[in-house]
């Protein structure tokens, strides 16, 4: 499993993080994903053979939030 931390723009409250979560956690291969409002971050872990960035990337996205570069 692989673990990364992205920085995520827009999050402002609890229900932010719910949906990037939810997201995250909708892609086959990912384990567990925790995300921070206030910091702006979240945690993935994830299987790198099946999950690309990209896909991380369209996750957070299709939530309504973005991924800085
Ligand atoms: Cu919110």
């Amino acid at each position: 499993m692989t673990e990364k931390t992205l920085n995520v723009e827009g999050m402002s409250c609890g229900h932010c993080k719910v949906a990037v979560e939810e997201e995250l956690n909708n892609l086959s291969g990912v384990e567990y994903s925790n995300a921070d409002f206030e910091k702006g971050t979240v945690e993935v872990r994830y299987d790198a053979t099946t999950v690309t960035d990209d896909d991380l990337r369209g996750a957070v996205e299709e939530a309504g939030y973005t991924v800085a570069a």
